[in-house]
């Protein structure tokens, strides 16, 4: 298939005229697609002097983002649900009347393939154009083996078509399906013993996750999804404490969960668990103001106990139709109190490990596949500081231009 990104320029060459995050002039060299070297630009080895030059102006630089917490597959829209918040309903009373992530599920199962890969491509190219060049996708809009497999195709799609890393999380454990009301148990079986295992065999689940919430799933029936996925070798995480202190966290921890996201109501002894686990903290400001929550993650125990915070835009059609990680650093910053450069850390470091991307994605270093941004900007601050406008100059994804230019 013939795309944008098959087309885009080589990003091989010297990059030269660039500041890094610590306002130094620094220099970048490419080679067949990877960074295979970085430093100061009095320093540029001498066989790379008269590699192509990419001359960058005094853009600031910084790694690719990483956005990595997403429901960027699904049918339809609820724009209804924010009216009817907006007359006083609750997330939960909304989900109650059956509006909710049921009434996206219907959507989602009514839509084929092809117009799923087409809805999810435009919201996609808006993250890419800001400088994304990692996302995870969850599943969890299907809710049965076809469906939940549609989604997680359409993912992988995605990642190809686009040029753009992407870690699928199967969210079988998203919501109980209409069709087995009163059998939850039923479902959580269904989930650990025949989709999980078939869509594993298939290639199309990097990583397990399951909404542990009074309004979804219990502690227990976490546990056995973690259980099954444990069985065959997959990481997991966990929609943990959004709504209510579930015990989530702890309970992730204890299975090396990447990250725990949302956290709202995380205890000490959940932060606790996470530090001893190495587990991300995934911020995700966009559903916190979306459902007006007043709770605030408890941000200044994370830092004292030296979890790393991730922060995601968490894009999905009920609680965070967002689009912009910036806007999401902002908030983490106006909202949550993050200083700038954890923010910062928030959208590429911190975000590749809670994908178990740690290694290949997140920072500027030679041997890295070559994912970076130039910004046109002076300050690094100001990454989080506008909002509504977007400050690329310029895309290198997988070693491509490939969005913007020079
Ligand atoms: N937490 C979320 O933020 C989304 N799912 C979840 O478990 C919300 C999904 C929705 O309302 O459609
Ligand atoms: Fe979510």
């Amino acid at each position: 298939m013939t795309t944008r990104f098959d087309q885009s320029p080589s990003a091989d060459g010297l990059w030269t005229g660039l500041r890094g995050l610590d306002g130094q002039p620094c220099a970048i060299t490419v080679a067949d697609g990877r960074i295979v070297w970085t430093g100061a630009p009095d320093a540029v080895p001498a066989a790379h002097v008269s590699l192509p030059r990419h001359e960058g102006g005094g853009a600031l630089v910084t790694p690719g983002l990483v956005d990595c917490h997403t429901h960027l597959v699904y049918g339809g829209q609820r724009a209804n649900e924010f009216a009817m918040r907006l007359a006083g309903a609750s997330y939960e009373e909304v989900a109650k009347a059956g509006g909710g992530i049921v009434s996206s599920v219907r959507a989602t199962r009514e839509a084929s393939e092809d117009s799923l890969f087409a809805s999810a491509s435009a919201r996609l190219q808006s993250l890419l154009a800001e400088g994304v060049c990692a996302i995870e996708i969850k599943s969890g809009y299907g809710l049965s083996l076809e469906h939940e497999r549609k989604q997680l195709r359409v993912a992988r799609r995605l990642g190809e078509a686009h040029g753009v890393t992407v870690r699928t999380t199967f969210l079988g454990a998203h919501a109980l399906p209409p069709e087995y009301a009163g059998r939850s148990q039923d479902y959580i079986d269904l989930v650990c013993r025949e989709m999980l295992p078939a869509l594993h065999a298939e290639g199309l689940v990097d990583a397990v996750d399951v909404f542990c919430e009074r309004i979804a799933f219990t502690l227990a029936e976490t546990e056995q999804v973690f259980q099954a996925a444990q069985a065959l070798g997959i990481p997991v995480k966990l929609h943990a404490e959004q709504l209510s202190d579930m015990g989530g966290a702890a309970l992730a921890a204890r299975y090396g969960a990447l990250s725990c996201d949302h956290i709202e109501h995380l205890s000490q002894a959940g932060i606790d668990a996470m530090a001893a686990a190495g587990t991300v903290a995934v911020l995700l400001p966009g559903a916190y103001y979306t459902l007006r929550d007043t709770q605030l993650p408890p941000i200044a125990a994370l830092r004292a106990a030296g979890v790393p915070m991730a922060v995601s835009t968490d894009h999905n059609p009920g609680t965070s139709p967002a689009l912009s990680l910036l806007l999401m650093a902002n908030m983490a910053c106006t909202l949550f109190r993050l200083t700038v450069p954890e923010a910062i850390a928030g959208i590429t470091t911190h975000a590749a490990r809670a994908l178990g991307l740690q290694d290949t994605h997140g920072t500027l270093v030679a041997g890295r596949p070559a994912n970076f941004v130039l910004w046109k900007l002076q300050d690094a601050a100001e990454l989080a500081y506008w909002f509504g406008q977007r400050p690329v100059r310029c895309v290198v994804r997988q070693g491509r231009i490939a969005e913007g230019a020079l």
